[in-house]
Formats: C-alpha cells, structure tokens, sequence
C-alpha cells in the first residue's frame, strides 16, 4: 500500500529565510556560448542576442512558430466606440481581432485612449487573468466568449464569465488613473490566445496553428501557454498600430505573476515593445531560478504530483527540477532581451513566493546589457529599502503587501513612463 507514496517526488521543504539559499553560479550573460566575451553592441545584437534567445527558448518557454504568412489573414472589426467614456475623459474602442484568420482563434481588444492627449497617445498593453470586463467599471464592456477559470471572476456551469464580475480586478487597472496622467490602456484576456489551464491550448492559437492540432504531442522547445500569450501580446500591439489615437512607438506592455511572465517574453522578443514592465513575475519571470527562495522550476513546472503548470512552459524546463545548477542561464537572460529599451521589474515585501530579492538580482544580472548598449540601467542601485524606487533605465521597487497589482504600483510606473514615453 505504500510503494505508489514512495513513487511520488517529495517536494522540498520551500526556502523562505534569505541564509537557507545555497550557494550558486550565475552565468554571464555577456559570454558567448563559444566562451568569447561580447566586447561590443554589434557583437551583442549579431551574436550573443540570438543565443541567449534560443536558450530561453529550448530550457524555458519554447520556440514561438514564425506566423508571418498565416498573420496575411490578419483582420478585425471594430464593435464598437464611446468617444465620452469614463464620464467623456476617454475614448473606449472594443475591436474583435482575428489574427490568423476568420476561421482561427479571435481576442477582444479593449482600449482607453485620453481625450485631452491631442493626437497619438502613449499607451501601456497587458493581458488580464478574467476577461476585460473584470479591469474596469464600465458596463459597455463585452464578456469574453472563452473558457474563463472561477478563480478571477464569476463563471456559469461552463466556464463563461458573468455580469457578476464586472469591475472585480480593476483595482490592477487603474484605468481613471492612467487616462488622467495622458496614457491609454489596452487590455485583452489572456484566454483568448490560451485559456490558463492543463487542457486550454487545445481551444487556443497553439492547436490551431498546429499542423496535427488538437492531437499535437510537444516535445523540448516547443512553444507553452506563456509562448502563446506572449505571441498575442504582439498580435495586440499590431492591432494597436492601426488605432489612430494609439501612438505604437510608446508602448509599455506589462503583466503581473504568470501574465508578467508572459509580458517579460514579449517584451524580450518584440522589440517594438517600447518599455516593458514585470509586476511581480517571480519563478519562470524576473527571478534568478538557481537562488530556489520561494517558488522553484520543479513546483512552477509539475515535478511534485498535484501541483505546478507544466503547460505553461516548454517541457525541458521541468527537467531543471533539484538540477538548477545545471542550467546554463538564468531568467536575468529574460531580462537582459530587453536591452537597451527600459525595463521595470517590481516586487511586494509580503510576496516571498515571487522571490523579491531574486528578481532584483534578475535585473542586477542583466544591468551590464544596458549599459554596454549605452544605456545606464540600474545606475548602480543596490536592493533597496521598502517602497523606495531606484534604478535608471532598469527601475526597481519593492513595495509594502503581498501579491498584487496596487495604486503604489502604478504610481512608479507612470513616473518611470514620464521619463521614457513622454511625448516628443
Ligand atoms: C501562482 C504561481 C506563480 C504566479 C501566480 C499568479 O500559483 O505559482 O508563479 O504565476 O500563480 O499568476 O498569480
């Protein structure tokens, strides 16, 4: 009776005191896989870039299809426009966005773009976990047609979303706020692209573009559900480019936890991206996985039974599981993607899941990209006190409170916006 216990990997006790971390070897991110040490920008962009792009690819998220012939059949429609939105500060537009084709997966489009901004407008892109009715009080805005999980909004017998959730994460939003400082916001659900469960890709773009769709078997360097989130933020954004109150040269795509990962991948990709924000992204986002403080690969990734997403990331990574030292990177190549563009990588003291002090050093570990791009980074900031910002092109904070998106957040972000997206 105990044989099938024993079978079952025991999960480690979870590091949450900063002298139980081991020691461990953070890679150099400026070493090529030849061992040469990149000496200059061009070498960075000729060589090393496409390297560390393919790691993060074949260890950790996937290898993202190329769908520029299937993205011909790119259409939408717009279904509808409020130019006297939020009390007539903002205009809402809600387009349905096919980006393969009619006859492939489509995504809500929910945008705020600020009347008293004349002309293009600076803009911040996030998925949301629930469906865009949830981010905002407006009753103007669709439901998603989609799966939707219980855990971020009310869902009938099938896993539809209801009216009862309207409004019910737009604490995370912020949308009056953003509206107010002269930028817009454009949100989309997540689960348009892949709704955020074991089974989800069979229903999202990962089946459909597919040859052998829902029977595909995915193999070491195939693409997970944070790849395709992150190919739909990019979807978004081409989306974006053709809404003339949108200026698609000033735009911040963010995310939070699991959607920050997805936006920390995007961003690092797409580098149409302008700034790129990770709000507590933690473990597969902004946080070195070879510290193993608070959520570790083999619990985000489903070595212990019963827990973790392995479909969120390329089946390799679960591999790294007891074996981080083995890895020959760490998520500060994540990060250092986004170089020379400014990043902003955010915590919450009460957040040890996401492992704060390792998302910092995230950033710390890419800072020497930016600077050899002629950018200056964190500006030497160490990891400071709570609910202080530091850094330069690299911002950082850890706020007071636990796992979330909050006023304090925001605030932070749109002073980091003013200095890098104001309009020119
Ligand atoms: C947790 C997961 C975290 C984070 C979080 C979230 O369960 O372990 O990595 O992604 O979900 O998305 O809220």
């Amino acid at each position: 009776m105990l044989l099938p216990l024993l079978l079952l990997a025991a999960m480690p006790p979870v590091i949450d005191d900063e002298a139980k971390v081991p020691p461990y070897t953070v890679p150099d991110v400026l070493v090529c896989n030849d061992g040469r040490k990149v000496d200059s920008p061009v070498m960075w962009q000729q060589v090393r870039r496409p390297e560390v792009v393919k790691l993060l690819e074949d260890h950790v998220y996937g290898h993202i299809p190329d769908t520029t012939e299937a993205q011909k059949k790119f259409t939408y429609e717009v279904r509808e426009t409020d130019p006297q939105a939020l009390g007539g500060k903002a205009t809402r537009s809600q387009w349905k966005v096919w980006p393969v084709g009619k006859t492939g997966p489509a995504f809500d489009l929910l945008v705020y773009t600020p009347n008293e901004v004349k002309g293009k407008a600076p803009l911040f892109l996030g998925l949301n976990f629930g469906g865009n009715h949830t981010t905002v009080e407006d009753k103007a805005v669709f439901l998603p047609a989609t799966w939707v999980s219980k855990q971020w909004a009310a869902v009938d017998g099938s896993n539809r979303a209801t009216d009862k959730s309207r409004g019910v994460q737009a604490s995370r939003w912020q949308v009056e706020r953003l509206i107010a400082r002269g930028y817009g916001l454009a949100t989309v659900y997540c689960g348009d692209f892949e709704p955020d469960q074991p089974q989800g890709w069979k229903e999202g773009v990962r089946a459909y573009l597919s040859p052998q769709g829902v029977n595909t078997v995915w193999h070491d360097g195939d693409w997970a559900a944070i790849g395709a989130w992150s190919w739909g933020l990019s979807r978004a954004l081409d989306a974006l480019a053709l809404n003339p109150k949108v200026d698609a040269q000033r735009v911040a795509v963010i995310g939070h936890s699991r959607l920050g990962k997805a936006a920390l991948w995007a961003g690092a990709l797409d580098t149409r991206f302008a700034v790129v924000i990770s709000n507590e992204s933690g473990c597969g986002g902004a946080a070195l996985s070879k510290r193993i403080f608070g959520e570790t690969v083999g619990i985000i990734a489903g070595a212990y039974p019963g827990r973790g997403f392995p479909y969120w990331f390329t089946p390799k990574f679960v591999t790294y599981s007891e074996k981080e030292d083995l890895m020959p990177l760490d998520q500060h190549y994540l990060l250092a993607l986004v170089a020379p563009r400014p990043l902003y990588v955010a915590s919450a003291e009460g957040d040890r899941w996401s492992d704060p002090k390792g998302e910092y050093l995230g950033a710390y570990y890419a800072d020497p990209v930016f600077r050899l791009l002629g950018q200056p980074g964190l500006g030497g900031a160490e990891f400071p006190p709570v609910g202080q910002a530091v850094g330069k092109s690299i911002g950082y904070h850890m706020r007071p409170g636990k796992h979330d998106v909050t006023v304090e957040d925001w605030e932070h972000y749109l002073t980091f916006a003013d200095e890098w997206m104001k309009a020119k």
